[in-house]
């Protein structure tokens, strides 16, 4: 056998002993060793069974992404070992526990018998990673649980727990205990009972088991909703090929396999899926570090945010404390949150007795002592500096020692609000995007002295909470906001040269954009916006350019402040945006004030390239300042923030993929045509330097 995977011997039980760290992946390896045991157990007819058992956390949690990119990657090695596993004429089960995913669930499919530990979860998440099940799991999971629910498990990539698995009839049993003993029982009793081999590559799919127009609805289905992923539809297509022989099946499964795994798509997702782990990584700090404990949490700020942030952590069973100033707004808080889990609740997500348990954990007060025995408190009241900063110096005196004093800003100075507490060392920035409750990404603001506990303690509070956490260090809008002003700016001088919202919005919405800027800002809220440059202004971080973001300032002005009064960018029909002829007629006037010249041949292009070559260009700067430690975590925050499609893998994968020469030549191209007296336009000196050396931004790396 290989040094990853042993076969043991346990009477007359062959145990194949999977010890592939930290997931047990199922890399080129795993399957030699596989094959190699199974060599030896045939050879030897003095075993009654064999079991599949894996060391550590988990079973097999998936096929070995990181060997994906290798042009030999081929899973047609991987297919014959399974099939001569599933071929063997004496028992052969596994036993599962952790995650058993992708290539794991193969693998357990692969074995005549299944058993489970209470709380291991099942999936195929290929989707998620824009390929489809690889080593017959298209074919075999139909024929064992019937193709309506096998194609919603495979496209949904959705996990389910060992009670869904065995009332599916995934596993064959649910027994508590330590993995092996659980296997090694389960082996003794299908030896005992004289238990046959049973094979799923034996059995039929009943075409009746679907209506006729099941696939062309589910083809419909994926290509309606799922445009921008191959994915989709070629799932639909394996799943549908489980309806023909076996070895039919097979061959369909392995080209549209290969179809995918070359994608551009699936390489963008398998970027994500690995920056997502690497984001978590913070260079330079000692892994050893000692974490501070959090077992409350404090925030001051009952609004949406303060709400949303609170649900975060009653959902992960932290109490969590409210702070506000008057009963009123305390009262309307706790309301909104109830009926966001009360919503839930009427969706099905939680049962009535969750939605109990999460309020329990809420509670709220207007004194703010209450927040002396908190270990992590979070200000989350309006973004003004004056108030952050006066709540900032009366939570250094109100928290105890030890305690974490986290900032929500999107904006503001990070360092000035640390100083404001007199204990910098113990502040950072944890800006939380809106609806808090909902959205995956956190920004963690490492301040000039945040002490190293402090970050990692938030890094890992934020995996808790279930958030993707990115560091980004102290500047105007950190990551994510920094970026979105260049792409906002550019969305207003469109408006103003004489584009529509709907076109601004409809050339990245093409391009897979849950939103377009327009329709982003309008949800977010003009005023939020507004306010957000004013301050700036006041800060003096604007440019000398009276027409700066002036849409926004006027819509602000007007009263207009998008989807929640009605009219914003677009009037409101309930919350559907539609075109208004009252914002052309701003944006001409304002043009008109500021010396702008309207025209008529703006395209879609154009429009892409000056909303989205800005805001990689800025976010080149990001990487040269420090302020990202890497490319992918600038990707992480805008796919995971920011409504950026995961099929193009965040603007410096998609800007790696265009091509850094080109995107140097359309900037300088725009600042001769736009002129550039405030250096919108200028390249970067890294994009600069890249496309001189015929580099990408995935080759950069921090000095
Ligand atoms: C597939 O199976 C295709 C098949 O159909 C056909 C081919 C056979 N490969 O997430 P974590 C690493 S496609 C390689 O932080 P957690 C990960 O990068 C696959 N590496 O832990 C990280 O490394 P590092 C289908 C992998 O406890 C470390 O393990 N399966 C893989 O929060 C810890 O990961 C999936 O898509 C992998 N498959 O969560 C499942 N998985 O420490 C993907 C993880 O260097 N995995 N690593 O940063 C997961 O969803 C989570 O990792 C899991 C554990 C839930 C298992």
């Amino acid at each position: 056998m290989t040094k990853t995977v042993y076969l043991q011997r346990h009477g007359a039980i062959a145990v194949l002993l999977i010890a592939n760290p930290p997931v047990n992946a199922l890399s080129a390896e795993v399957i030699a060793g596989l094959a190699a045991a199974l060599d030896a157990f045939e050879a030897d007819r003095s075993y009654a069974a064999f079991l599949v058992h894996c060391e550590g956390r988990t079973f097999v949690a998936g096929g070995d992404i990181t060997t994906f990119d290798d042009p030999k990657f081929s899973t047609s090695l991987y297919n014959r070992t399974l099939a001569r596993l599933e071929a063997l004429d004496r028992p052969v089960a596994a036993v599962l526990h952790g995650s058993v995913l992708g290539g794991g669930m193969e693998l357990a499919l692969s074995c005549h018998y299944r058993v489970a530990t209470p709380r291991t979860q099942f999936g195929m998440p290929e989707v998620k990673l824009g390929i489809l099940p690889g080593s017959l799991g298209t074919q075999r999971l139909p024929r064992l649980i019937g193709v309506a629910l096998a194609l919603d498990l495979i496209a949904s990539g959705r996990m389910i727990d060992s009670g869904a698995a065995l009332k599916a009839g995934i596993v064959d049993e649910v027994t508590e205990g330590v993995p092996l003993d659980v296997g090694l029982d389960f082996a003794k009793v299908l030896i005992a009972g004289l238990a046959e081999p049973r094979r799923i590559s034996a059995q039929k799919v009943s075409p009746d088991s679907v209506p006729a127009d099941f696939f062309t609805q589910a083809l419909d289905d994926a290509a309606r909703r799922k445009a921008f992923y191959p994915s989709a539809r070629n799932i639909v297509l394996a799943v549908q090929a489980s309806m023909l022989p076996f070895a039919e099946g097979e061959a369909i499964e392995a080209r549209l396999f290969e179809e995918l795994r070359v994608s551009p798509e699936s390489k963008a997702m398998r970027h994500l899926f690995f920056a997502e782990r690497q984001a978590a990584k913070i260079p330079g700090l000692k892994k050893d570090v000692l974490l501070r404990t959090i077992a409350s949490v404090g925030i001051v700020g009952a609004g949406t945010m303060g709400g949303g942030i609170a649900m975060n952590f009653a959902n992960a069973g932290i109490p969590t404390v409210l702070i506000e100033t008057s009963q009123a707004a305390l009262d309307r808080g706790l309301g909104l949150v109830r009926s966001n889990y009360e919503a839930s609740a009427a969706k099905g997500r939680l049962t009535s007795a969750e939605v109990e348990q999460r309020m329990a954990l809420l509670r709220g007060s207007l004194d703010d002592t209450a927040l002396a025995d908190c270990d992590l408190v979070i200000e989350a009241v309006f973004e003004n500096m004056d108030l952050k900063r006066q709540v900032c110096a009366r939570l250094g005196k109100v928290c105890k020692p030890g305690a974490i004093i986290a900032t929500n800003t999107s904006t503001l100075d990070v360092d000035v609000l640390a100083e404001a507490t007199g204990r910098p060392a113990d502040v950072v920035g944890m800006h939380f995007f809106s609806p808090a409750n909902v959205m995956r990404l956190l920004e963690v603001v490492r301040g000039a002295k945040t002490s190293p506990d402090v970050l990692a303690t938030v890094m890992q509070v934020a995996h808790k909470i279930g958030k993707v956490a990115v560091v980004s260090g102290v500047c105007y809008g950190f990551i994510g906001n920094r970026m979105a002003e260049v792409y906002m700016r550019e969305a207003e001088f469109l408006m103003m040269e004489g584009a529509r919202p709907a076109e601004i919005d409809g050339a990245v919405e093409g391009l897979g954009m849950a939103m377009g800027p327009c329709r982003m800002l309008d949800m977010a809220g003009i005023d939020v916006g507004a306010k957000t440059v004013i301050e700036y202004g006041k800060a003096g971080g604007l440019p000398p350019d009276d027409s700066y973001r002036a849409v926004v300032q006027k819509l602000f002005e007007l009263g207009r402040f998008g989807q929640k009064t009605g009219a914003g960018y677009y009037a409101y029909d309930g919350r559907k945006p539609v075109a208004d002829p009252e914002t052309v007629r701003i944006s001409q006037a304002l043009a008109a004030a500021h010396g702008i010249e309207q025209r008529s041949d703006i395209g879609k292009q154009e429009i892409i390239e000056r909303l989205l070559y800005p805001l990689i260009n800025e976010g080149a700067k990001i990487l040269e300042e420090g302020i990202a430690y890497r490319p992918g975590d600038i990707d992480i925050v805008w796919t995971a923030g920011y409504g950026f499609p995961d099929h193009q893998g965040g603007p410096l994968w998609m800007a790696d993929r265009i091509g850094l020469t080109a995107i140097a030549e359309r900037l300088s191209h725009y600042a001769k045509v736009r002129g550039n007296p405030f250096g919108y336009w200028t390249v970067s000196p890294l994009l600069t330097s890249l496309a001189q050396s015929d580099l990408r931004l995935s080759d950069w790396q921090a000095s």
